[in-house]
């Protein structure tokens, strides 16, 4: 790790590749206690986050993405429908506030946002989100600086954009796009004021080396994402990856454990995935680090742990939801959705 000044004298790390490596090869249990020990300096380690997600655009997407159910490149009996309507959205985003979710996040299987009436109804979910004061997140694929902008003045909290894997291993992956789009949308995202959510997918066939390089690129980012989701490839019948051999608990713990303690003030989640995780390697990856996870029975297309599990899963840990922190604005919320 290097040392470097800020301009306001204090000191920032700068985490080279051999120290990351060395970090993901510390043994587990060592990596964990550090992990925790990281946790506990810059969070309330009983306090998770509960987000929920929503698919505003199903399937029919032009990309060809090894792992997704979505793309129109693959047969996986997940059908292309029309933009939800904004009534819906709001509607399933009041439920959301009221079954504790303080993030809602909305989904769209666009390759990039075209500025269309789509694009206006999507602003007009990030304006009604917003004005019930919980963090408002979406993922519309590749985006122009102009339109974040836009999203940032409808009251877009962030952006979802994971880079997935490393830059080595991405084209084995996906052809239609490249590493670079990728950094180039979340430059976009990061000069309108939006955070940034961005991680990736354990699971695709990558090497450990792969795993450390993704890491490398996200703390090397000009600011590093405020929010990293570590999601497990949920393996869908008719992709590329449907027989992709699973990860193990302890990859997901380590991989969690290792982006906790390189990215230490960033959102850890533990997203895709958890449904091949026991409650107790849950509870390993929330002592490692992770700090939010998505709740209801479905992720975008394909099953989650249902609520009651997860409910009991808080209970046994002493777990508790995490606050919400964006305001709810004085004045009556005057959509449809109250
Ligand atoms: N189309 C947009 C994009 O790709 O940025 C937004 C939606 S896309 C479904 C959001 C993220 O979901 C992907 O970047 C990927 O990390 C994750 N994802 C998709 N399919 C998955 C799967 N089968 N298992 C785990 N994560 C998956
Ligand atoms: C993220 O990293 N994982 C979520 C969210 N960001 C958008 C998506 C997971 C999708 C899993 C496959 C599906 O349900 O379609
Ligand atoms: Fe499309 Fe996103 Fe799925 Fe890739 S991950 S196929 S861009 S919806």
């Amino acid at each position: 790790m290097g040392c470097l000044k800020t301009p306001f004298g204090d000191t920032m790390t700068s985490w080279t590749l051999e120290s990351i490596r060395a970090l993901f090869h510390t043994p587990l249990l060592e990596l964990v206690y550090q992990a925790a020990t990281v946790h506990r300096r810059h969070f309330d380690p009983l306090q998770v986050q509960r987000c929920s997600l929503l698919s505003i655009k199903t399937g029919g997407c032009p990309e060809n993405c090894s792992y997704c159910p979505q793309s129109s490149h693959y047969q996986t009996g997940v059908k292309a429908e029309k933009l939800m309507a904004v009534d819906d959205v709001l509607k399933a985003a009041k439920n959301a506030k009221d079954s504790g979710a303080t993030r809602f996040c909305m989904g769209a299987a666009w390759r990039k946002v075209r500025d269309s009436g789509d694009f206006e109804q999507v602003l007009e979910m990030v304006k009604g989100v917003n004005t019930m004061g919980m963090e408002c997140c979406v993922t519309l694929g590749m985006l122009t600086e102009p339109q974040a902008q836009r999203l940032k003045e409808a009251g877009l909290y962030a952006y979802n954009h994971n880079l997935d894997t490393s830059r080595n291993h991405y084209s084995n992956i996906i052809t239609t796009r490249t590493f670079d789009d990728r950094l180039e949308t979340l430059d976009h995202v990061r000069k309108a004021g939006i955070s940034v959510c961005c991680g990736g997918i354990l699971g695709l066939g990558e090497t450990e080396e792969d795993r450390i390089s993704m890491l490398h690129t996200l703390s090397s980012l000009a600011t590093p994402p405020e929010s990293v989701p570590i999601n497990a490839l949920v393996p869908i019948e008719g992709t590329p990856l449907e027989n992709q051999k699973k990860i193990s608990p302890f990859e997901m713990t380590r991989m969690i454990a290792t982006t906790r303690i390189v990215l230490p003030t960033s959102m850890v989640r533990l997203s895709a995935g958890r449904l091949s995780l026991s409650p107790a390697e849950q509870a390993l990856c929330f002592f490692a680090g992770a700090n939010s996870i998505f709740v209801g029975d479905k992720l975008l297309t394909s099953p989650n742990p249902e609520v009651d599990a997860d409910l009991e899963l808080f209970n046994q840990l002493g777990l508790k939801g995490m606050p919400g922190h964006v305001e709810e604005p004085e004045t009556a919320c005057e959509s449809l959705c109250c």
